[in-house]
């Protein structure tokens, strides 16, 4: 296979062919939009009034100001007062106008009239909703099987009322989006530092960031924030080396773009580590101080994973790797890692990004100005705002499929439940657990999931899923298998508390409200929620006790200064008397936090836990984990993993993903997926000024590769995807799982192992602009002389996920999105 390294001048030459070539098929234009507004929330401006809220097109929450006149909002700008996005906003913050004021919007309650799924719909009244969901919910509650009631959400930022009103139902079985997404980024960082599961490169301030298949110029949970930064550090001389399978733009705007196999991530950081060890470039002394496993033992157990070992199995040469190392640690600590799901959507991801975290730890930059950083809170301070109103107890019904006890790691931090959402459906299949109800909430399982026809499957089964409500903004694949479509607003008519893990390491809180009157009949669950307690009665209702949304986040801004009227105008509040948080574990514990401790093995243990450790005869706080120091070691995971009979190394350690090599040496490749910075999953879809921008998704093939199957650009192909052989994944037998039909897009910018496919695209419903002109008036009244304008109506779209198998790494859950082996045949053309 070949290897090679790429300067920033090829990557700006190859930048522009991609997005050349890519014209030529549609269109897979590349677009950065990051504008700056000096301009302040609050007040008017003529007849224009300037309204502070937060953005929700992708999970990053900017702080936004929205401009409306007449009632009507006609831009969306940046929030200065925001320290984490500062002010800028991306495309699709821009874009939320053609979201808000889609004709394709759900605006009235509808119920079913054919069969689940067929598409017939009538049009009910809220209060026909209101009544058959409280009955039906109602009678399970009575049942005394509460969990047989579950609530399917996504990347829901509405946590506090959701929580509320499942605590006070009683049900356990809450699904979520965490193993398709984060779970094994979030379980390194608990198992390693425990005190955040989320990391936070002190990137402008860094002078030296190796990137592990983070797309943050793209996409990223902190894409604004992160990418922001990213471009002030450059501009001072920071040097940035991206690792990706493919030529992001993230790569594009590094200083070196590595192609990897994927899966290598974490043995590239084990040989970049074997270097640091090797030569001696290491902070000995901070990893004996600060972590829980000797230097000198650390460096036997990287002593295996040398860099001609790294090359063999990622592609990355053994040469650059050392060149990397030693440029690294000279830069410490000014110097940190980043990584995402390029290197923890994998079998093996939750060793690569161990692997990644403790390299960190080997240079001693952990905390430090410049260097990786943490903040304790991923969102505002939930002691100084405490709920409003009486709080319900937690369910004591149990979940087996919430609690899903096959993945250890999966739910092994109190407070961070994680689920793994990927195989909820599959086991409702297995009737492993009776489902009477089903309500989905900010989610699109039936698009966005692995097998997603497996998911519909089992969402269009009456006797599976006996009663499904479905809360959405427009109509989704999801929404089309519900009994019963509540019409929900977007995020510019809904109210939330929100904020972000702080960039700036610094917390803060933002408020979302609404920045017009909600269209149409439509409602969030703030108002849907109370309205149903209610009328399911049995106590439920006394956890609801306000009368408007207005009262309850009144009492919740209560303790901000300026009280609830100030974050009406101000959107945002920062506490100028706190400080980043530089070397938390440093802090010397006072006389009196000591009061009543006890030490054992150095560990200084307070009434409620360990609140410290000894080091060199001071107290001090240390790491939130077991040890108080950064585990190296984890005890704890390997404990976790006995537990359920899985072995978890507790040495971050290259795991290569099963049956790869051998698949690899039969000619087949590895289909990885991505995300277009224009498109947020499925919510973009929709929107006319995004889709229009980018609305298909060719596979991404090395002219090499094409080459060797006889491929050229623009050919039509099919790509058969198998399920892993891997006896620790269900049904990993190597079977079949689905074939798509696309065509190539010859690209160098593609490590010549893999093929790409965007994810955003493939929509079937949602109307004519998310689905290309497939889906015509979906829903009775809603069309709009705009449609007539899709000049890309029937553009290549192609749904990735019926084709992705169901793949939970054995030890946390998360999907392996990147690991699925595929076939590539020519075809002859057509959809
Ligand atoms: N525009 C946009 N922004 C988003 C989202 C969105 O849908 N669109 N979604 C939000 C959400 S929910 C999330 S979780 C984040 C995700 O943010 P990211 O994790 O940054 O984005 P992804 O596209 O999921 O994957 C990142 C990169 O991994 C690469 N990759 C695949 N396999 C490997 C590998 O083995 N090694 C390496 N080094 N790279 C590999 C892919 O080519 C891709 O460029 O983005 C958030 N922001
Ligand atoms: N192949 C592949 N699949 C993936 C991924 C991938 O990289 N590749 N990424 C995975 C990841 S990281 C995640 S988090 C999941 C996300 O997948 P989802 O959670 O399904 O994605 P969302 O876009 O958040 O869509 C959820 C629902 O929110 C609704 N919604 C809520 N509020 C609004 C609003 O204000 N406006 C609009 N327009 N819609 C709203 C949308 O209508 C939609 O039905 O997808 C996963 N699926
Ligand atoms: S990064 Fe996300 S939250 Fe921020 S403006 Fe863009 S879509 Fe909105
Ligand atoms: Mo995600």
């Amino acid at each position: 296979m070949s290897t090679w390294t790429l300067t920033r001048r090829d990557l700006l030459r190859a930048a522009v062919v991609a997005g050349a070539g890519a014209a030529g098929l549609g269109g897979i234009e590349i677009v950065h939009q990051v504008t700056t507004s000096p301009g302040l929330a609050g007040g008017t401006i003529g007849a224009v009034r300037r309204v502070a809220s937060m953005c929700q097109m992708c999970t990053t929450a900017c702080g936004i100001i929205a401009n409306v006149r007449d009632g009507r909002l006609l831009t969306v700008e940046g929030n200065p007062a925001d320290p984490n996005s500062q002010g800028s906003v991306c495309a699709k913050g821009v874009a939320g106008p053609s979201v808000l004021y889609d004709p394709n919007r759900l605006l009235y309650p509808l119920k079913r009239v054919g069969r689940r799924g067929e598409g017939k719909w009538k049009r009910i009244t809220w209060e026909e909703a209101y009544t058959e969901i409280a009955d039906r919910l109602r009678a399970i509650r009575e049942s005394g099987r509460p969990e047989e009631f579950a609530f399917q959400q996504g990347r829901n930022r509405s946590t506090d009322i959701v929580a509320r009103f499942l605590d006070a139902f009683g049900t356990p079985s809450a699904f979520n989006h965490r193993a398709l997404c984060s779970l094994n980024r979030r379980a390194a960082i608990l198992s390693t530092i425990g005190d955040s599961d989320w990391d936070l490169g002190d990137f402008e301030n860094s002078r030296y960031i190796l990137n592990f298949g983070s797309n943050w110029a793209e996409a990223h949970q902190g894409h604004i924030p992160v990418a922001i930064r990213m471009m002030r550090a450059r501009e001072r001389g920071a040097k940035i080396v991206t690792f990706d399978a493919r030529l992001s733009n993230t790569a594009a705007l590094s200083d070196e773009w590595h192609p990897v196999r994927p899966g290598t991530d974490g043995l590239i950081a084990l040989a970049i580590s074997h270097v640091i060890c090797a030569e001696g470039l290491w902070d000995r002394e901070w990893f004996d101080r600060w972590t829980n496993y000797p230097a000198e033992k650390y460096a036997e157990h990287v002593a295996a994973y040398t860099p001609e070992l790294a090359e063999a199995e990622s592609g990355v040469p053994a040469e650059a790797i050392r060149r990397i190392a030693r440029e690294f640690a000279a830069a410490a600590p000014r110097c940190t890692t980043i990584c995402n799901r390029g290197s923890a959507a994998h079998r093996n991801g939750f060793h690569n990004d161990r692997a990644i975290t403790v390299l960190n730890a080997l240079v001693g930059n952990m905390g430090k100005e410049g260097g990786w950083c943490w903040h304790p809170m991923s969102a505002w301070d939930k002691k100084a705002l405490p709920e409003p109103g009486p709080i319900a107890p937690k369910p004591t019904a149990r979940s087996l499929i919430a609690e899903a006890k096959d993945w250890p790691l999966a739910n092994a931090w109190q407070g961070n439940k994680m689920r793994v959402g990927e195989i909820v459906y599959l086991w409702i299949k297995e009737r492993r657990q009776q489902i009477s109800a089903l309500m989905t909430y900010n989610c699109d399982q039936a698009w966005a999931w692995p097998e997603a026809n497996l998911v519909r499957e089992v969402l269009a089964d009456e006797d599976l899923v006996p009663f499904h409500v479905c809360l959405d903004v427009m109509a989704s694949e999801t929404s089309n298998l519900a009994d019963i479509v509540l019409p929900w607003t977007t995020y510019l008519e809904r109210w939330d508390i929100d904020s972000r893990p702080p960039q700036g390491l610094v917390d803060y809180v933002g408020l979302r409200q609404p920045v017009v009157a909600p269209l149409g009949e439509s409602k969030d669950l703030r108002e849907i929620f109370p309205e149903l307690a209610r009328r399911i009665g049995g106590g439920m209702e006394e956890y609801f006790p306000w009368v408007t949304q207005e009262e309850y986040f009144e009492q919740y801004f209560a303790p901000v200064p300026g009280g609830f009227a100030h974050m009406r105008e101000a959107g945002i509040h920062v506490d100028p008397a706190k400080k980043p948080n530089y070397l938390p574990y440093e802090k010397e514990l006072t006389a009196e936090e000591l009061k009543g401790t006890r030490t054992e093995d150095g560990v200084i243990h307070g009434p409620e836990g360990a609140i410290g450790v000894m080091v060199d005869g001071v107290a001090r706080r240390g790491f939130g984990t077991p040890s108080r120091k950064v585990e190296v070691h984890s005890q704890f995971v390997n404990d976790r993993g006995r537990e359920a009979d899985r072995t978890i190394s507790p040495l971050p350690v290259y795991e290569p993903i099963p049956g790869h090599r051998e698949q690899l040496a039969q000619g087949r490749l590895i289909m990885i997926s991505f995300k277009w910075n224009v498109h947020n999953a499925h919510r973009t879809m929709q929107s006319k000024w995004l889709q229009e921008i980018s609305h298909t998704n060719p596979a991404w093939l090395n002219p090499a590769t094409a080459a060797r199957l006889g491929l050229a650009h623009g050919d039509w192909i099919e790509v058969t995807s198998y399920r892993p052989i891997d006896p620790e994944v269900p049904r990993g037998d190597g079977s079949q799982v689905g074939s798509l039909r696309t065509r190539v897009h010859l690209t160098e910018g593609i490590h010549p192992q893999v093929i790409a496919i965007a994810h955003n695209a493939g929509r079937t419903t949602g109307g004519p602009v998310a689905s290309n002109g497939r889906d015509r008036a979906t829903l009775p009244g809603h069309d709009s002389p705009d449609y007539a304008r899709i000049w890309w109506a029937g553009s290549l779209s192609v749904a990735q996920n019926d084709i992705l198998p169901i793949y939970p790494d054995p030890v946390s859950g998360q999907q392996a999105y990147h690991d699925t082996m595929v076939t590539v045949r020519r075809i002859a053309g057509g959809t």
